[in-house]
């Protein structure tokens, strides 16, 4: 028996970056996420015939100890022994600034606890445990399990969905591919490093309540111009925390800052182009549907030649048992 799991990222507009010290993986900030309809993870999930857990990632075998947490999570919450073979797929650069991490953990998550459910005759699980199970791989794989708009709370064990991607259909993110590979440092490092031996970052975390609060309004309202302007407030803090650890913690390229410049100069034309950035040197611009072409136009004048991938905001995740003898879908990437 196979189980297929396909999940969008959450992009964060008001941004996690931090960990408490105290448990596993709580965040020292709130955060608020919107999922990439349009991007995904195309992850099956069976069972070993030598009792092992293995996974495989894009096609190579993946070191157990990155999963480790999670898959003793996954025993403890889904109450199931070893041996799940995993296959996951990114129909997007993975690695590389997109998270791939958030869709890959929440569609590894609810596609184990379906596989444990239907083999194991066990009722099924809630959304609230399997987004618990999913932020131990990685905080912000909780918030993916539910697709549309979610919350995660500074030290919260669960994320919790604020809108569905009804709420407002109309808006674009547009993710520019500034480089391709997997970055450097990794998130988990570089959160660790900003707490660790930056100067800014009790004050990065002190701040970002009051964003996430009037951020969480602003989109309520469907006003991007306020969610736009909170947007820009918390990346940028967040990166100007990350910046002044020691070693320094620059995840910019000049494409990122040329963007972040082409943004700006779309906004003074009166076409609506608000940037984030996450941990790695990609630009994801947020507009409305009716602007898309004149925001793609101006990223391209930017930087030509440049790879687009365009969300819409993203469903819940899909779950179906896979026939016998049957390829899974391949994962869509949002390439326009
Ligand atoms: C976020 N990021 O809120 C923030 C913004 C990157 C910048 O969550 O250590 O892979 O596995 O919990 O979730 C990326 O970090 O980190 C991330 P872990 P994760 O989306």
């Amino acid at each position: 028996m196979r189980v297929v799991c396909r999940a969008s990222p959450s992009l964060a507009l008001v941004k996690y970056w931090g960990k408490l010290e105290r448990g596993h993986n709580l965040p020292a900030t709130p955060s608020l996420a919107i999922s990439l309809g349009g991007l995904e993870t195309v992850t099956v999930v069976g069972t070993s015939s030598d009792g092992r857990d293995r996974v495989v990632v894009d096609g190579t075998e993946r070191e157990l100890g990155r999963y480790e947490d999670f898959l003793a999570a996954a025993r403890r919450i889904l109450g199931s022994g070893r041996g799940f073979l995993i296959d996951s797929r990114n129909g997007f650069p993975g690695g590389a600034g997109f998270a791939s991490s958030s869709s890959g953990f929440a569609a590894l998550a609810l596609a184990l606890a379906r596989l444990v459910e239907l083999r194991d005759g066990r009722p099924a699980f809630g959304l609230d445990l399997l987004s618990e199970l999913a932020r131990t791989g990685s905080a912000s794989a909780a918030r993916a399990v539910y697709g549309g708009f979610a919350v995660l709370e500074a030290g919260a064990e669960r994320a919790e969905p604020l809108f569905p991607a009804s709420h407002w259909p109309g808006l674009r993110v547009v993710a520019a591919v500034v480089a391709r590979g997997e970055k450097a440092v990794s998130s988990r490092s570089g959160m660790a490093a900003t707490r660790e031996t930056s100067p800014y970052y009790d004050d990065w975390v002190s701040d970002a309540p009051a964003l996430f609060t009037a951020a969480k309004k602003a989109l309520a309202a469907r006003d991007l111009e306020a969610l736009g302007a909170l947007m820009r407030l918390s990346y940028s803090r967040m990166h100007a925390s990350a910046l002044a650890s020691d070693p320094p913690l620059l995840y910019w390229l000049p494409g990122s800052v040329a963007l972040i410049r082409a943004c700006a100069e779309l906004r003074g034309r009166g076409v609506g182009a608000w940037e984030t950035m996450d941990a790695g040197p990609q630009v994801k611009v947020l507009c409305l549907e009716g602007d898309l072409e004149a925001v793609k136009r101006g990223l391209r004048e930017a930087l030509p030649g440049l790879e687009l991938l365009v969300a819409a905001p993203g469903g819940e995740p899909e779950l179906f048992e896979l026939p016998p003898g049957t390829e899974p879908p391949l994962p869509r990437s949002g390439l326009s």
